[in-house]
């Protein structure tokens, strides 16, 4: 935590810079010191909302001449606490920086800058017939930067890949202050160490975006969405290795146990009597005809293992229903516990219905309830390990140990989409090994000499 003499020495120097907003009262304090990730409350000392770059450049420059340490913070719906102020310091929200500078129809690519919410630039690229795959089930509140920084999934990446897939250039500060243009415009160039593969991802441990140049792609002319229901959860995981190497890529296929369709069921979405999990199926392309034929032979190799009927969204409103659904599955599982730690492993696919097995033999053992849900055509799972209050801490923590090493033998890797950050840093070294994870550390502190920049996150305590 920094002194107030070092907070007061940061505020007169951003006293200077016109127009930059601060704020410590408490209950903006109290605001962001939390995240979607239930790791406890890790209140900053000071918010500082820049709106240019320019303006990051000065806040970094303060914070590094005084030593404070500087968190970077967009829309707080994180899930492994990246964005909590661990250390204290100034909180650098990124949210006012909302503008889609440019859209190109011609080029297919998109000018954005970090604040802008995920949802606002799918709306307007898809208005003039383009289109932004990666869709966090976070959307309509989830901004650009922060997807930059975790390089965000979701449903659709089965098919159409991650955050990092689409980013093709960054203005980008360092924790020094100074500003980067790094990548290109154009969609192809290997010029120089691919420095935007670096960042995506980075975590806000390595510098923030302040401008993001991404590939759209055309629309897909046509969509068509089902819900395949199945007897069991065992049966449901093998239809889906089996639907890949078939040869049928749909663009989402996920995956709904027992207890995440019990949380969902009947608010606003019923699911047919008797099923024990389903999968949600989603194939697209440039004609109804080739979409139709595409999703009859996903339905033909589901239903020889096991899938008991494959139910058509009707139009655009069963569509929308049926995935709003599938979006209140994490809220709705919270509320039957009232706290959870949502996983996000992967293994590789044929290796899901052992993971999804042995993840309830743990719950099972340990007394607790255990959901898995998720983008499973990815072989990524989103195990919920539930709980009532603090007292059960001690046996979670025990199951999440259980259920990463589960991960990591079967070949697989402790977080797809929601990144290390606070919450999975002390399983890192499960996967990886010491001078894997020394070499990160190495890069960290090239980039950041004072180790000032998201502090605690990421690496292991040494
Ligand atoms: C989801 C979030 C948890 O897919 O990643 O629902
Ligand atoms: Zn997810």
């Amino acid at each position: 935590v920094s002194s107030a003499a070092q907070l007061q020495a940061v505020r007169a120097a951003l006293a200077a810079v016109d127009g930059l907003e601060l704020r410590d009262d408490p209950g903006t304090l109290t605001d962001f010191g939390h995240d979607e990730s239930d790791q406890g409350s890790f209140p900053p000392q000071l918010v500082v909302f820049p709106r240019t770059t320019a303006e990051v450049q000065a806040v970094f420059r303060a914070c590094a001449a005084q030593g404070v340490p500087v968190t970077p913070v967009g829309a707080r719906s994180g899930k492994s606490g990246g964005s909590l102020a661990v250390a204290g310091g100034v909180a650098l929200c990124l949210t006012r920086m909302d503008r889609i500078v440019s859209v190109s129809r011609a080029d297919l690519t998109a000018v954005v800058e970090p604040g802008v919410i995920l949802e606002t630039l799918q709306r307007t690229v898809e208005a003039e017939g383009l289109f932004y795959p990666p869709d966090p089930n976070s959307a309509d509140l989830c901004t650009l930067g922060g997807n930059v920084a975790e390089n965000a999934g979701g449903p659709r990446c089965l098919k159409y890949g991650v955050t990092r897939d689409y980013v093709l250039g960054l203005t980008w500060v360092l924790p020094s202050g100074e500003a980067l243009e790094v990548g290109r415009r154009t969609i192809k160039g290997v010029a120089g160490y691919d420095l935007v593969g670096l960042f995506v991802g980075s975590e806000g441990t390595l510098g923030v975006a302040t401008r993001i140049t991404l590939k759209l792609l055309p629309l897909p002319r046509a969509v068509m969405t089902a819900l395949l229901p199945f007897a069991s959860v065992a049966a449901a995981a093998t239809a889906v290795s089996e639907v890949l190497a078939a040869g049928v890529l749909p663009r989402c296929l996920e995956l709904l146990d027992d207890v995440a369709l019990g949380a969902i069921d009947g608010q606003g979405f019923t699911f047919p009597p008797g099923c024990g999990a389903v999968l949600i199926a989603e194939v697209d392309g440039a004609s109804q005809e080739g979409v139709l034929a595409e999703l009859t032979r996903l339905s033909e190799v589901a239903a020889a293992h096991g899938a008991l009927e494959t139910l058509l969204a009707q139009d655009r409103d069963q569509r929308e229903r049926l995935w709003a659904a599938r979006r209140a599955v994490s809220p709705a599982l919270r509320a039957l516990k009232k706290f959870k730690f949502s996983e996000d492993i992967v293994v590789p696919r044929s290796r899901i219905p052992e993971a999804i097995a042995r993840f309830k033999a743990v719950g099972a053992e340990l007394g607790l309830t255990v959901a898995t849900y998720g983008h499973a055509g990815d072989g990524n799972l989103h195990t919920n390990v539930l709980y009532s209050g603090p007292a059960e801490r001690p046996c979670v923590e025990k199951a999440l140990e259980r259920i990463m090493c589960i991960t990591v033998e079967l070949g697989g890797t402790i977080t797809g989409e929601h990144g290390v950050g606070l919450s999975k840093k002390r399983f890192l070294s499960l996967e990886q090994s010491p001078s894997v994870i020394d070499l990160q550390r190495r890069l960290k502190v090239f980039f950041d000499p004072q180790v000032l920049l998201n502090p605690g996150k990421m690496f292991p305590e040494p």
